[in-house]
């Protein structure tokens, strides 16, 4: 579209002053900023506003709400051989290259106050490798292991999409492939302001911000991943977040129930470790499998027991999951009428006013809106819900310190490090929460899970000095 056919698109849509300062600025500015204006979909921003804005502050409807069930694990009550049947399916996938790794990694990361892409941020407990190194060791375990080299897509944002993919050129992409590391960029939405206004973050750039984890399904479409997947005969991804260094990346037993259960959308959980932990809940609502965000669950459903004293949502979601390629290519595309909603998140939003002078706000001064992958749930066929372990599955970091920081992930990688060796039948000393008393690692080129660290474990003899003083790094 040319300029002036943007302009009054902008203009008919009442959004007309997102041109104000137009004639301000020089030709590249303009040209930047009818770039932007081009990214926007205004029928989509005049739908949000006259539903989510409208309505005023987000509420969510609680009629019918009730837990979901979920698949417990073996010692929790689980089918023994069901279990074992899941893994050979999962191996089988793997072995067949059938599955590709998806992390999602365009989020901000403003809570751990950390200048750059989050995936470049150090996290193991002695060599100080970054999150993105922790996985990509894990998918080229996981892809020897199995005999086939694994394909990792991974979501990046406008704003850290360069700094990510030079961080991998720079470090020679971990030693994986580079033709089966794909980067792509979600989409953006604008901020509005209470009245629906698009805001102006300058006088020749708009207020956009990254348009939510969800945002990843109609990116994988747009970006020519699903075909790419297609064209190599891969059929199921497993999505994880970038803040989480304990993820098992790569799980056989999760990827086969999923397939066994012709699953269009798996997702793992942990039971919640307190009332008031913030993870989303699985709960059913009209026969439909959903995540209630635990922002948007009342307090007293959070802290609510059953007779016996057990928490009644219990199974708090972790966000991994597990995708039918053709289901994502569904809820990218609308087929069968089908899309992911927006959320609303009230924000401060940085802008200018009528004369062009930055404003900081101080209180919120508008709307972000956000999609979120889980809420594709409740339109896929057959999702189901996989207990894990949480020690061997999920310790993010999210916060510069307290829960979820790095100091808590770094603990919880060396006590799973020392649960493995104990089960190797290592003696390791460890406190009562099974903390070792020497720092431990192992590169998951090493181990990334108890079978592969079995594995390795024979082949290598440990000297008495490293157990007892430590470091011990298993390389
Ligand atoms: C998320 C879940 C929560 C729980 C928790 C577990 C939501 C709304 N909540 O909470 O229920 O499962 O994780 O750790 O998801 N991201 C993008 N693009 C975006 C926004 C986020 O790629 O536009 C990525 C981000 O890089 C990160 C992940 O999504 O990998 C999670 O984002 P978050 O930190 O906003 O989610 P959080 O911790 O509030």
């Amino acid at each position: 579209m040319d300029a002036p056919s943007i302009i009054q698109a902008f203009q008919r849509a009442g959004q007309g002053q997102v041109f104000a300062f137009y004639d301000q600025l020089d030709q590249a500015a303009r040209d930047r900023l009818l770039c932007e204006a081009a990214e926007i979909d205004l029928a989509e921003v005049e739908l949000l506003n006259r539903t989510l804005l409208a309505k005023g502050t987000a509420s969510v409807n609680l009629e019918g709400l009730n837990p979901a069930p979920y698949e417990p694990l073996p010692e929790n009550g689980g089918n023994g051989s069901e279990w074992a049947r899941a893994k050979g399916a999962g191996e089988a996938a793997l072995r067949a290259g059938r599955v590709a790794a998806f992390v999602v990694a365009g989020g901000q990361g403003t809570r751990l106050g950390y200048d750059g892409p989050k995936g470049t941020f150090p996290v193991t407990p002695i060599k100080k490798k970054p999150l993105f190194q922790v996985f990509a060791e894990k998918i080229r375990a996981a892809g020897l292991r199995y005999g086939k080299p694994i394909h990792w897509f991974i979501m990046t944002s406008h704003a850290n999409h360069e700094a990510t993919e030079a961080f991998f050129q720079e470090n020679k992409f971990f030693g994986l492939d580079s033709a089966k590391v794909h980067f792509f960029r979600q989409g953006r939405m604008p901020a509005v302001d209470f009245n629906g206004k698009i805001l102006l973050e300058t006088k020749g750039s708009i207020a956009m911000s990254p348009d939510g984890h969800g945002g990843s399904l109609r990116a994988l479409e747009r970006s020519g991943a699903l075909d790419l997947m297609k064209r190599e005969n891969i059929d199921t991804l497993s999505f994880f977040q970038v803040d989480n260094p304990l993820i098992r990346v790569i799980d056989p037993a999760f990827i086969g129930f999923h397939l066994l259960r012709g699953s269009e959308m798996s997702s793992k959980t942990v039971t919640k470790a307190y009332p008031e932990e913030k993870v989303g809940h699985f709960c059913i609502q009209n026969g439909k499998l959903i995540v209630v965000e635990y922002s948007d669950l009342p307090m007293a459903l959070q802290r609510e027991t059953d007779a016996t004293g057990k928490l009644r949502y219990l199974a708090g979601s972790i966000a991994i999951h597990a995708l039918d390629r053709e289901f994502v290519r569904r809820m990218a595309t609308g087929g069968e009428g089908v899309s992911l909603p927006f959320h609303r998140a009230d924000k401060k939003i940085p802008t200018i006013d009528a004369a062009g002078n930055p404003v900081k706000p101080e209180k919120a001064n508008g709307v972000k809106f956000e999609m979120f992958v889980f809420d594709a749930l409740p339109f896929s066929r057959q999702p189901i819900v996989i207990e894990t372990r949480r020690a061997d599955d999920f310790s993010p970091v999210k916060n510069a310190d307290g829960i979820d920081s790095p100091k808590t992930s770094r603990e919880d990688q060396m006590r799973q490090f020392a649960r493995w060796l104990k089960l190797a039948g290592t003696p390791v000393e460890t406190d009562a929460t099974g903390l070792p008393k020497i720092e431990i690692e192992v590169s998951p080129l090493f181990g990334y899970d108890e079978d592969s660290f079995l594995d390795s474990i024979g082949k290598r003899s440990l000297k008495r000095e490293e157990l007892t003083h430590g470091p011990l790094s298993l390389e």
